[in-house]
C-alpha cells in the first residue's frame, strides 16, 4: 500500500486468488490468465454462469452465482471453492425460505439475477435483482450457504444493482441501487438509501449519474464498497450505447465515508472494458460486469469477479491503493 491509502475493516486474506501483474505491464488492473474461471456449462442445468458474488467463508470461499438455465430462466445458485478459482456450484437453484408470513406473500419465484453478498455483523446478506412484477431489489441472508432466508424487497419495482455497504453508516444499514424500468433500461444513476432494520428503506440520496464516454448511458454499483482511508472505493459498471447496442465496462470512484452520497473523486477512464475474446463474444457481446471483489487487508491485493458477455465468470487483479491513486489522478 502507498503511504496515503490504508484499508479499514478489511481482514487479512492470505489465500486470496492472485496472479502477479504480467511482466512489462504497468496496467492498474489485469485479467487472470485462467479466464474464464467458470465456464458457461459448469453444471448440467446451466446455459451460462456470470455476474456472480463470492466471499471468504470458513478459510475457503463461498458464493451466490447467477446461473441462467437451459430454459433461459435467470436463477441464483450457491457454490463453494477452496481456492476461489475452481468452483462447485449446486445444480439446483436456491430455495428462499420466507422470514415470516408477510414475506411469504412475495416469495413466489419469478427470477433472480446479479447477486451481491456481504458479511454484516453476524451473517451473510444477499441482495439481487428479484422479479416481483418487474425487477426490484431482493434481500435475504444465510449463515451457511445452504439455507437462505428471504426478507422484504428493499424497494418498489423497478430497480437493479442493489449493493449493501459492509457496515452500518450513521447507525443504519446502507445500500446503493439504480432505479430503472422494466426493459433494457436506457438510463440509470446510482442512488443511496438507508434502513434501521433491513426492511424499511428511506432517506434516499442521489450519488452520481451517467457521464461521458464508457459510462454515458447508465451506471450501476458493482462489488461491495471497500472502506479505505481515502473514502469508500466503489467499483461500478458503466454502459455506452454503440450502433451495435450496449457496451458494459467498469471503473471506480471514491465516496465519502460518513455521507457516501457525496462523491470525492470519480475516474474518467474505465478500469476494464470488454476487449478479451470472452468479453466480446457470448450470449450478450461486449459485457464486463463486476459483482464482487475479495480484498487482502494485509497486502491490499484485490481480486475482482466479473461476468463476461453474459456467459462466463472471470477474475481480474489489482491493488487497492493503485486504483485509489488512479481515480484521484484521473478524476473527471
Ligand atoms: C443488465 C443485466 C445484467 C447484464 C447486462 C447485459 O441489464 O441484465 O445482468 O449483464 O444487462 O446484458
Amino acid at each position: 500500500m502507498t503511504q496515503t491509502t490504508t484499508l479499514i475493516n478489511s481482514a487479512p486474506l492470505p489465500n486470496i486468488p492472485w496472479e502477479a501483474r504480467p511482466q512489462g505491464s504497468s496496467a492498474v488492473i489485469w485479467r487472470s490468465a485462467r479466464n474464464p474461471i467458470i465456464p458457461h456449462d459448469l453444471i448440467p442445468s446451466s446455459n451460462s454462469i456470470f455476474n456472480s458474488a463470492v466471499v471468504p467463508y470458513q478459510g475457503a470461499f463461498a458464493g451466490v452465482f447467477r446461473c441462467d438455465n437451459t430454459a433461459r430462466a435467470m436463477q441464483l445458485h450457491a457454490g463453494r471453492s477452496t481456492d476461489g478459482v475452481h468452483w462447485t456450484i449446486d445444480n439446483q437453484r436456491i430455495q428462499w425460505q420466507p422470514a415470516n408470513g408477510q414475506v411469504a406473500e412475495i416469495n413466489a419465484f419469478q427470477y433472480g439475477y446479479d447477486p451481491r453478498v456481504v458479511w454484516i455483523e453476524d451473517r451473510y446478506y444477499v441482495t439481487w435483482c428479484n422479479g416481483y412484477h418487474g425487477p426490484t431489489i431482493g434481500v435475504g441472508y444465510t449463515y451457511d450457504f445452504e439455507t437462505f432466508t428471504q426478507l422484504e424487497n428493499a424497494f418498489l419495482p423497478f430497480n437493479r444493482n442493489g449493493v449493501l455497504f459492509p457496515r452500518k453508516i450513521g447507525g443504519r444499514y446502507a445500500m446503493l441501487s439504480r432505479p430503472s424500468d422494466n426493459g433494457h433500461t436506457p438510463f440509470g444513476d446510482i442512488t443511496y438509501s438507508e434502513s434501521p432494520d433491513m426492511q424499511f428503506w428511506g432517506r434516499h440520496r442521489y450519488v452520481m449519474g451517467a457521464a461521458g464516454g464508457w459510462q454515458s448511458t447508465k451506471i450501476g454499483a458493482g462489488p461491495i464498497p471497500i472502506e479505505t482511508s481515502e473514502g469508500w472505493l466503489l467499483i461500478y459498471h458503466g454502459v455506452l450505447t454503440s450502433c451495435n447496442g450496449f457496451v458494459y465496462s467498469f471503473g471506480a470512484a471514491l465516496l465519502d465515508i460518513d455521507q457516501p452520497w457525496r462523491v470525492i473523486a470519480r475516474g474518467e477512464p474505465y478500469l476494464l472494458a470488454p476487449q478479451a475474446p470472452y468479453e466480446r463474444t457470448g450470449d450478450v457481446p461486449n459485457v464486463a460486469f463486476p459483482c464482487a471483489a475479495l480484498v487482502d487487508g494485509a497486502s491490499g491485493r484485490l481480486a475482482i469477479y466479473y461476468g463476461a458477455a453474459d456467459t462466463v465468470t472471470c477474475l481480474a487483479f489489482a491493488y487497492v491503493d493503485e486504483i485509489v491513486d488512479f481515480v484521484k489522478a484521473n478524476a473527471m
